[in-house]
């Protein structure tokens, strides 16, 4: 789009002033026309525009002159270009700088979007709307924006800027008001700033819903949650592994009386390992460490894999006591606070059980070391079951049961397929523990509010099993999204009975179909592959290109590639990896284990497993093993537990924030273009508002439009009713028909007509100031 030769042009001094009339023009009907409306620089109205430089990045330039299909255009550093005027993408006029809805840019093009954002967030004004949704672009500091003062100049609503707080008081407001179930749903790449804006949300709830107490012990969670469920990585020191929904109850007089979690499964390997395992080493004390055989995290190779063992500013030590105080205020006992260190320490020293070839065929046998009595005793079990359970496995063939030896990796494989289970199990439990201290019991009269802190649509280079899972759920989301927003709004439309020639809903059904359809969706073709022990990664890319070819939303690309065309945009997948993840590999021998153990919670874990495998879906391992040993698959128990969290938010009002991460290095003050630009396009966001736009997002009711406009007809309307007074005014100001829509109760504006009918009121009401004082000034 870059022309890229230098003219010379003598430079002009050209005038900043723009035409203050011309900022807000009617806004185009068709959306084409907005996006990228270059018919206006025929009419030759446009003083400034956006350049898209060989970087990609956008610069904004002055339009000295046009001719023909050429524009010559000046950048800000003196040099002037000539380019093609189709590249040009219109910018907006200064007075429109930093608007704090992207809604009211005259001209809603991506580079105007970016240049927004970028303008506010150079003044730290990090949250913007965007019609219904707010954005949120990560500060990487601290901002003085939060807090009691700002609390309260949000209750009050005397502080009416675009918020994290503003989102959690409609909630709230909305609640009481309709009495229906609310939900904030925040998404975002990783690093984005999800996790703190949910504390942020959970702090404005617990300030205004607050006076049990019970809102104390909801914020404590949050600390749990991240040292056993958060992980440093290359994109953020604390990453959350998990998806989070908690759902906070509301007593009748709008008191918090409990909380419920629900945690989604995110499989993603971190740099470090969870916190807690270093905040164990670093903080437990004498007796303790004792009592688990406690080395130091350096001793432990599942920490040492990165040679990560601290994170910057944090002091691990400090953060176990805080993690033990939350853990006391959620009321977890002390018998079960050791118990869960025990686990850990047991999964530390799991780590370090290493193995002997026994035999010439390079079977193995664990190393009877401290490593490995460590664990007996930490988990309450048999050291020779143990061994046993780590060097063979039982299979079933037939009627026969035959035991098979484990060679070196196979070994290892099971062993850290034992160490991921108890964590997991270990995991699920405390969330369990904790949902019973905050449980509400079964009085439940009031309402909720639900705050969802899960990753985002991701589309790298390369993209595989994780970004499968992810977007999925992410496809689900946003059909919730779009079925809120445009259904709801449609029906409300036709309900006020008036014409609605359908603005282009787009429902993602389609795409959602080709993940969910059985037999033949990418799940159930994912699961069944993943059951025949010679599935391969090549394999299973055959198969869905295979059945899924003809799908709309389905491409077969070479080898082990395969697109997807999602919402936010085509993602191209690489098989390399599903099966392996998509299986669990845990050995029955393994559940066996932890169910004859003498402590309770590996004991509890066995359980929970087996629980799990009552819908078996089949993993290569367990074939042999009949049906009680089949257990579900990743994917399907992923798909579970979305089910699970879709249903709790079935019945809310959604309030969406979308976060944004300016710079891949966590620092303050960058903003780049490109990674700001590509979030934009994945969370939808100018999407949401080009849609929004292209409705009647106005609307007011006639009592209301005649009261406020009623004055400025010229006509006597005493004997009128609202409706016609609301017609009257239409007529006499000349708005265009296509400008608005006359319902049974309300008028429905496009976006901006009403800002021209204020700008008369405004005028008129000064004028009659002035007639007034000026006749004061005549009696005096
Ligand atoms: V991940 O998907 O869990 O890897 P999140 O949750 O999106 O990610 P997180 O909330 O953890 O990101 O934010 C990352 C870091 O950004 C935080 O540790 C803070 O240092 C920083 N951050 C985020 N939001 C704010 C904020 N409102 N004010 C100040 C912030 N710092
Ligand atoms: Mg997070």
């Amino acid at each position: 789009p870059y022309s890229g030769h230098n003219v010379s042009i003598e430079e002009e001094s050209l005038t900043d002033d723009v035409d203050p009339g011309a900022a807000a023009p009617p806004l185009p009907l068709s959306d084409e026309r907005r996006w990228s409306d270059t018919s206006a620089y025929a009419r030759k109205k446009i003083l400034q525009s956006w350049i898209q430089l060989p970087n990609g990045n956008w610069e904004l330039g002055k339009i000295l002159s046009t001719s023909g299909e050429e524009s010559v255009i000046s950048l800000p550093e003196g040099k002037v270009l000539k380019v093609i005027s189709e590249t040009l993408v219109p910018a907006n006029p200064d007075i429109l700088d930093g608007v704090d809805d992207l809604m009211q840019l005259s001209y809603l093009n991506e580079p105007s979007v970016l240049y927004n954002l970028n303008f506010r967030y150079n003044q730290d004004m990090i949250y913007t709307k965007a019609g219904p949704v707010l954005v949120a672009v990560n500060p990487f500091k601290e901002v003085p924006l939060y807090g009691n003062r700002y609390i309260e100049a949000y209750r009050k609503r005397s502080n009416e800027s675009p918020h994290v707080y503003a989102i959690a008081d409609t909630a709230i407001r909305e609640m009481i008001r309709d009495e229906v179930n609310q939900s904030i749903i925040i998404s975002g790449e990783s690093g984005a700033g999800k996790t703190e804006t949910a504390k942020i949300a959970m702090q404005y709830l617990a300030a205004l819903g607050g006076g049990s107490g019970i809102e104390y012990e909801i914020l404590k969670t949050n600390p749990i949650l991240e040292a056993f469920g958060n992980a440093k990585t290359l994109r953020n020191d604390n990453s959350s592994r998990f998806g989070k929904l908690i759902e906070i109850h509301f007593s009748d007089s709008g008191k918090i009386s409990g909380a419920q979690i629900q945690t989604l499964v995110q499989c993603a390997e971190g740099e470090r390992s969870y916190h807690i395992f270093y905040q164990l080493c670093a903080g437990a004390s004498p007796a303790l460490r004792e009592k688990l055989n406690l080395s130091s995290a350096h001793e432990y190779k599942y920490l040492g894999q990165s040679n990560c063992y601290s994170v910057n500013g944090v002091d691990d030590a400090e953060r176990f006591h805080t993690v033990k105080e939350a853990l006391d205020i959620v009321h977890v006992s002390q018998e079960d606070q050791e118990s869960v260190f025990a686990m850990l320490a047991a999964v530390l020293w799991l780590g370090n059980v290493s193995f002997t070839v026994i035999d010439n065929e390079n079977h193995v046998e664990p190393v009877a070391d401290e490593s490995l009595s460590t664990v007996a005793k930490l988990i309450g079990c048999n050291i020779n079951e143990l061994k046993l359970t780590l060097s063979k496995r039982k299979m079933r063939v037939g009627n026969d049961t035959i035991v098979q030896k484990l060679t070196l990796p196979q070994a290892i494989d099971a062993r850290d397929a034992l160490a991921k289970s108890i964590y997991s199990c270990l995991f699920d439990w405390l969330v369990e523990q904790i949902n019973k201290s905050l449980a509400v019991g079964k009085r439940r009269t009031g309402r909720s509010i639900s705050i969802l802190d899960i990753y985002g649509f991701e589309s790298f280079d390369k993209n595989s099993f994780e970004q499968f899972c992810i977007n999925y759920a992410n496809e689900r989301l946003q059909q919730h999204f779009n079925r809120h927003l445009f259904k709801l709004e449609q029906e409300e439309y036709i309900q006020d009975g008036i014409d609605w020639t359908r603005v282009d809903f787009e429902d993602n059904q389609d795409c959602l179909s080709l993940f969910e359809k059985k037999p033949l969706g990418l799940l159930s073709l994912l699961d069944e592959e993943s059951t025949f022990p010679n599935g391969t990664d090549l394999t299973l890319a055959n198969k869905l290109k295979q059945h899924l070819h003809s799908n709309s939303c389905f491409r077969g690309d070479r080898e082990k590639l395969f697109t997807v065309v999602h919402y936010a945009g085509e993602v191209t997948y690489e098989t390399t990896g599903f099966l392996e993840k998509n299986r669990d590999l845990l050995h029955l021998d393994s559940i066996q284990l932890l169910s004859s153990c003498t402590c309770h919670l590996p004991q509890a874990f066995a359980a929970s497993m087996l629980i799990q495998s009552e819908k078996p879906v089949v993993g290569p391992l367990y074939k042999a093993g009949g049906a009680d040993s089949q257990r579900l698959s990743v994917a399907t128990k992923f798909k579970g537990q979305l089910f699970q969290l879709m249903q709790r938010l079935g019945n809310t009002t959604p309030h969406f924030i979308r976060c944004i991460k300016p710079n891949n290095v966590q620092s303050p003050g960058l903003y780049e273009q490109g990674l700001v630009l590509q979030q934009l396009r994945c969370c939808g966001v100018l999407e949401v508002v080009r849609i929004s736009r292209s409705g009647f997002p106005t609307r007011v009711s006639h009592q209301k439009f005649a009261r406020r406009y009623g004055f400025l007809l010229v006509d006597n309307i005493a004997d009128k009713d609202p409706l016609s007074v609301s017609v009257a005014i239409l007529h006499q100001f000349n708005i265009l028909p296509e400008m608005y829509q006359v319902g049974y109760t309300k008028l429905f504006f496009r976006t901006g007509q009403i800002g021209v009918l204020e700008d008369t009121r405004n005028r008129t009401l000064h004028g009659i100031l002035r007639v007034q004082s000026a006749f004061r000034g005549y009696q005096a």
